[in-house]
């Protein structure tokens, strides 16, 4: 026994009853626990829950003179001296156009059943309009039909940042209208062709991040600073063309193609839960994303959205603000870190934007601040806002240093605790009704991250550039594990 104790003393310290002692404390524990969770077994996802992950063209292919395909203003902006912090390009990237086949086999080892990826507009359409290029198609025709054998839903998105550098140089890219119309040609040819395969289009990904990036503040391609009416022009010519092409897939696409944006929200978070902070959440989710995912959902611009922009507000008609508002079937939401948490406010307009302490965690990225009901919150108050029935997670995940062990394994405990901790929010999220059916982890492998190029590692399966060598993590086997039960493990 333990020195000094009887066994009866013992028991009284730990709270037992001498009596039934065959029960240690940490039995007693167990069995407690046990308890509880038989009385409140944590919910599983619902059983149709789409479990995927995700990936984008440029960031993967590769082959960028192969079969004809155009170049993009990703292709100019990343060779462009300065521009990307490693001084690398996405020339040969993961090497994906010619390794498919081996992906598909990542992808499947996950146990995951969806797989979201983008298609190069430049491969299809080499010029943005004009002559379509059948060769550049080919591409997709033979990951879908990979992908099918495997029992994988492809999940397709048509614009994640690749457009052709011809629609920039001839008309001002998205400065211009003429892209939205040229995007929307792009969509229906695409949706005749593909339709009968793939049956969710995303159409573009993040007009928020790649228009203030790209157009705004000249840190994306094409790295332009407009001044804020002609800014407020183009991100009006997006939405349009986020309209015309779900216009065009109705139109092209065989009958149940379903579509819907990847949008990434002005993500708002209660600071903390009082009816109050939640109701200003609310508002300050609506006002934050009237340029993007409001004006789609409510085909018009808050009154809040013209007044803030003033004389520098999007000129715009009537008709076209009908056809930005066509209705989406889904929408995407990708969801990192909470961008923004909100506090209700006495003054005018009722919610306050607290600041951030500079002594607020983050991920290996600097801008992936950790926190995990963003994916609780976003979702809940987007559907409640703009009535919503199906919301995906187009996006999630983060960058870890990760490096590979002695042994060759990569120990990535930085991504598992992310996603452990924002999984159980989503669950919280979906136990209680959300309407969020499926999440795509981003990202399949480590890629091209934009302006990071090769330094910053989002993917579950570690990438050598050298040798091309993909190694699962261990959030590998923690996805797969979460996928198997349908739950995060408790
Ligand atoms: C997304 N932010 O980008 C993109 O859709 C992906 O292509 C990208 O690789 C991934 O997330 C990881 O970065 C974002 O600053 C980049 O808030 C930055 C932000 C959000 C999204």
């Amino acid at each position: 026994m333990f020195s000094g104790f009887s066994r009866r003393q013992f028991a009284k310290l730990a709270g037992l009853s001498a009596v039934g002692m065959a029960v240690t404390p940490a039995e007693a524990q167990d069995r407690k626990t046990k308890r509880s969770q038989d009385r409140h077994p944590p919910a599983p996802f619902p059983k149709d829950f789409v479990w995927g992950t995700a990936t984008s063209a440029y960031q993967i292919e590769g082959a960028v003179n192969e079969d004809g395909r155009g170049r993009s203003i990703w292709d100019t902006f990343s060779h462009t001296p300065g521009k990307i912090g490693d001084g690398s390009n996405a020339d040969r990237a993961n090497d994906h156009f010619h390794r498919y086949k081996e992906d598909v086999r990542l992808i499947k080892d996950l146990g995951v059943k969806a797989y979201r990826f983008s298609i190069a507009w430049p491969r299809v359409f080499p010029e943005g309009t004009g002559a379509p290029n059948p060769k550049g198609l080919d591409f997709y025709n033979r990951l879908l039909d990979e992908l099918l054998a495997n029992g994988i839903e492809p999940y397709a998105t048509l614009y994640h940042w690749d457009l052709p550098q011809a629609l920039q140089d001839r008309v001002g890219g998205w400065q211009s209208s003429e892209t939205s119309k040229a995007f929307a040609d792009y969509a229906g040819y695409v949706a005749e062709r593909l339709s009968d395969r793939v049956k969710y289009i995303f159409t573009l990904n993040e007009a928020g991040r790649f228009l203030n990036f790209g157009y705004g503040w000249g840190i994306d391609a094409p790295g332009l600073k407009l001044p804020t009416a002609e800014l407020n022009q183009a991100r009006h010519h997006v939405v349009l063309g986020h309209g015309l092409a779900v216009q065009a897939i109705r139109a092209r696409a065989r009958a149940g193609t379903k579509v819907g944006p990847a949008e990434n929200i002005a993500a708002c978070v209660p600071a903390f839960a009082t009816p109050e902070n939640i109701r200003a959440a609310e508002m300050a989710t609506r006002e934050l994303n009237a340029g993007f995912l409001g004006v789609i959902l409510e085909g018009k611009y808050t009154d809040g959205f013209l007044e803030f922009a003033g004389k520098d507000a999007p000129k715009f008609t009537a008709d076209e603000l009908k056809i930005i508002s066509s209705k989406n079937d889904f929408v995407g939401l990708n969801i990192y870190a909470p961008q923004f948490y909100i506090a209700a406010s006495e003054k005018k307009p009722g919610w306050a934007v607290l600041p951030f302490p500079a002594s607020f965690p983050h991920m290996n990225s600097e801008w992936l601040r950790v926190g995990p009901e963003v994916i609780y919150w976003a979702p809940r108050l987007a559907a409640k806002i703009w009535n919503i029935d199906a919301i995906y997670i187009s996006e999630n995940g983060t960058s870890s240093e990760d490096k590979l062990a002695a042994d060759g394994k990569v120990f990535d405990l930085d991504r598992i605790m992310f996603l452990r901790n924002y999984l159980t929010q989503l669950q919280r999220a979906t136990s209680e009704g959300v309407p969020v059916r499926g999440y795509f982890l981003w990202s399949l492998m480590d890629n091209f991250e934009w302006i990071f190029g090769f330094e910053k590692r989002f993917g579950v399966y570690h990438v050598n550039f050298e040798t091309q060598a993909r190694v699962p993590k261990l959030s590998a086997s923690f996805y797969r594990d979460v996928v198997a039960k349908n739950a995060i493990g408790v």
